[in-house]
């Protein structure tokens, strides 16, 4: 994350850092006790014959740093990528991962760790509207990652204006939507990718963006770009079991 503040894991109880052995891969976020909702293009050549690498980490404040106490670490049981993921456009930028514990448990509720609402099928915010962003990938255009959660707040843009030539042009599918900072100083980044985009809606927070990509982080005229998570309510209830509208 660029810009924003350093936050907490109990300010963002659904973020889900995802590891590829060692290795920081990607954010996700809690959706139901046993699925996680990440990005599609955090698993570039499919990876479906090496999920067993894959591990998922809920309740984590810092990358580098392991709070047994607090924290609660997965296997992967299943990936589920979308079918019409392409990746040379991001479009269809979603996927599933099934956690499941040593013992054969999913999450469990605490401080540090809690599911987020989805919202209803297609319901979108007005553009203008402030969401939050949060994720553990780059604080500014240079090499380091974040040692620590932040998160920072951005703007929704319109589709009409983030498909106009001066910004992304048909880069931006209706699959997808646009959000920065009003002066572009806070922007996801690369390591951030797989996170949550979350907006209040009647005092409850809503996953409505998985980060996904943009050109450049926190540049003029290219805001981040989320997948537009409101289009997929069939999808993630067909593949979780979930009730394909939540009330939350
Ligand atoms: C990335 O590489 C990435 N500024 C994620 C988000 C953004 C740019 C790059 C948005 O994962």
């Amino acid at each position: 994350i660029v810009g924003g503040v350093k936050s907490t894991i109990e300010s963002q109880p659904w973020v889900a850092s995802i590891f590829k052995g060692e290795a920081f891969q990607c954010g996700g976020t809690l959706i139901t006790p046993c699925w996680v909702l990440t990005a599609a293009h955090c698993f570039p050549e499919g990876a479906k014959t090496s999920i067993h690498r894959f591990s998922v980490h809920l309740g984590k404040n810092a990358i580098n740093e392991t709070n047994l106490r607090k924290e609660q670490m997965f296997k992967v049981a299943k990936l589920v990528i979308h079918e019409d993921y392409t990746g040379n456009n991001y479009n269809n930028d979603i996927a599933l991962l099934q956690i499941v514990d040593n013992s054969g448990q999913c999450a469990h509720r605490t401080h540090s760790v809690r599911t987020v609402c989805l919202p209803p099928p297609q319901q979108m915010l007005p553009s203008g509207s402030f969401c939050d962003i949060a994720g553990y990938g780059r604080e500014k255009n240079s090499v380091y990652f974040s040692r620590f959660l932040k998160e920072a707040q951005v703007k929704l843009i319109s589709q009409k204006v983030c498909q106009h030539n001066d910004y992304y042009g048909a880069e931006v599918t209706n699959n997808m939507f646009c959000a920065a900072s009003p002066i572009w100083t806070e922007d996801a980044c690369q390591g951030d990718s797989g996170g949550p985009l979350v907006c209040e809606m009647n005092g409850r927070m809503f996953l409505f963006g998985v980060i996904s990509w943009g050109h450049g982080c926190a540049t003029e005229f290219n805001p981040g770009v989320y997948t537009k998570v409101t289009n997929y309510n069939q999808w993630i209830a067909q593949h979780t079991g979930l009730p394909s509208f939540t009330k939350g």
